[in-house]
């Protein structure tokens, strides 16, 4: 078959399903006999699992500067971009990212409430060109993706997540945030609504998907 390299990111809110779909897409794409790799953010290299694990899970007595958690993701970026996307799409492959910079936009800049025209000049230059050629928002109610996120948290020793745990309003600017992203861009950004079932959500990821694999 054909080799059609194409960037496609997941983004959205706790608990909106996004590893669910990407692990069905990826599935659903490698039978129809497409290369494809899956990844995620922060993560995606050894050195950025370790960052990853940190901006995550680090609880110490010394805080994380809002910045401090910037600079992490985006040096996590870097890693990944070179490492892993980039080689990925030089390869021919489909790249399914779970999270990239819009993330960053509504985490860090609407949730942590930093500096956003700063913010996304790191986030260029940490993407360096590499940008997606499709983001998936996951879109639903934050008391619902919480409440998801929270069920499959429990029974998980040390689950101790520093984002998840953050007040309600935090999340609330995350969602707002990301809805803001898909109306200042819709041709890349498509927004999908998470309350569906998985099966019926599927449907409209594999359908934009199959219309992005049209126009490469
Ligand atoms: N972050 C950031 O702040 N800045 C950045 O630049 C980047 C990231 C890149 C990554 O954590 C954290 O990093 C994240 C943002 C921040 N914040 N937090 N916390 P993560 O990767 O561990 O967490 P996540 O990305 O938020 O993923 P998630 O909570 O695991 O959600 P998900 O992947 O979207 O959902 P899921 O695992 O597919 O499903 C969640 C549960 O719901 C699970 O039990 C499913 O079985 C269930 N589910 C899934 N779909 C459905 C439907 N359709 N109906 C009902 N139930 C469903």
């Amino acid at each position: 078959m054909e080799r059609k390299a194409l960037f496609i990111t997941f983004e959205g809110p706790e608990g909106a399903g996004k590893s669910t779909q990407i692990a069905l897409l990826r599935d659903y794409l490698a039978d129809a006999g497409y290369k494809v790799v899956i990844t995620r953010e922060p993560g995606g290299t050894p050195l950025a699992e370790d960052f990853r694990n940190i901006v995550k899970h680090y609880h110490g007595s010394e805080p994380l500067y809002p910045a401090t958690e910037l600079l992490l993701f985006e040096a996590a970026r870097v890693q990944h971009i070179n490492y892993v996307i980039k080689p990925a799409l030089e390869s021919g492959a489909i790249v399914l990212c779970d999270r990239f910079t819009d993330s960053t936009a509504a985490y860090q800049g609407a949730g942590r409430t930093l500096n956003m025209d700063f913010l996304q000049q790191l986030n260029a230059f940490a993407a360096d060109d590499c940008l997606p050629d499709l983001t998936l928002l996951i879109d639903l109610p934050v008391e619902i993706g919480l409440a998801r996120a929270q069920h499959r948290a429990e029974g998980v020793e040390n689950h101790n997540d520093r984002l998840e745990e953050e007040k309600i309003d935090f999340h609330h600017r995350v969602r707002d945030a990301y809805l803001q992203i898909a109306e200042n861009e819709p041709q890349r950004v498509k927004v999908l609504d998470g309350t569906l079932e998985i099966a019926e959500l599927f449907e409209q990821v594999k359908s934009r998907v199959t219309d992005a694999l049209q126009r490469v």
